[in-house]
């Protein structure tokens, strides 16, 4: 039987050796990752470039954020890019993977930290807030100190009936915020109406009439902000979506 096996072997080696075909690669290629910047505090693009070696040489590299093919790349030099907004703060691992004619495969991967920083800060006050205008929302974050507030104003006239809404996972699914908003009187103190979670899920909804015309605030913060006072949630991934419409 051993004969016999051995025999069959050397006739498979042949018989493969007369096609021209080669060994069986089962060695994987080794792969490298480079991301440029590896952080980043504004909206931008991030740049992959990855090297991949093979005795057999590499059918493809793909590219991955977090486990989701981005980019597919069959030539060296390798590379790929990917723009990045305020919805993805957070952290992201970005991977390389090689593969050879006989489907091996190496990987490599490195972390990308994106914190986009609320470009309306600094808005701690009435005095420095943010103008917001019926029709079109605002994105910000209670993130960049330990108790942050976002202050936001908006004309009305007297009797207007309008709704404001404070939105966290409706708009960017990865949002750790439970909101919530408070709108000032025109004279900057007096709260006309407060806020947790009138809206989807967590998220706050206001529906009113101005009560008089003038320039009011609405002032938002985390539910753990506004109910202990000793809280601190400083999270870049605390983003929400503003909103001002009539009703
Ligand atoms: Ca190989
Ligand atoms: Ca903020
Ligand atoms: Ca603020
Ligand atoms: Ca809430």
């Amino acid at each position: 039987m051993k004969r016999f096996g051995s025999l069959s072997l050397l006739a498979l080696t042949g018989a493969l050796m007369s096609c021209g075909i080669g060994p069986i690669d089962t060695t994987a290629p080794t792969a490298t990752l480079t991301i440029t910047p590896k952080a980043l505090v504004a909206a931008g693009t991030v740049n992959m470039t990855a090297t991949a070696t093979d005795a057999e040489g590499i059918s493809k590299v793909e590219f991955y954020d977090n486990g989701t093919l981005i980019a597919t790349d069959t030539t060296s030099p390798y590379s790929a890019s990917k723009a990045y907004a305020f919805a993805d703060n957070g952290t992201h691992t970005l991977s390389v993977k090689a593969y050879d004619y006989s489907a091996n495969m190496g990987q490599a991967s490195d972390t990308l930290t994106v914190a986009i920083a609320d470009v309306n800060e600094p808005n701690d006050s009435v005095a420095a807030a943010t103008a917001l205008s019926v029709g079109t929302p605002v994105k910000g974050v209670i993130a960049g100190q330990d108790r942050d507030k976002d202050y936001y104003k908006f004309t009305a006239a007297a009797g207007e009936a309008l709704k404001l809404t404070v939105q966290s996972v409706s708009v960017d699914a990865k949002s750790t915020l439970d909101p919530y908003v408070m709108i000032l009187m025109p004279d900057g103190r007096t709260v006309l109406e407060k806020d947790d979670d009138s809206g989807a899920g967590l998220e706050s909804e206001i529906r009113f009439n101005a009560p008089a015309a003038g320039t009011y605030t609405a002032v938002v913060t985390s539910f753990d902000i506004h109910d202990d006072a000793t809280a601190k949630n400083d999270r870049v991934t605390n983003t929400y979506q503003i909103a001002l419409t009539r009703r």
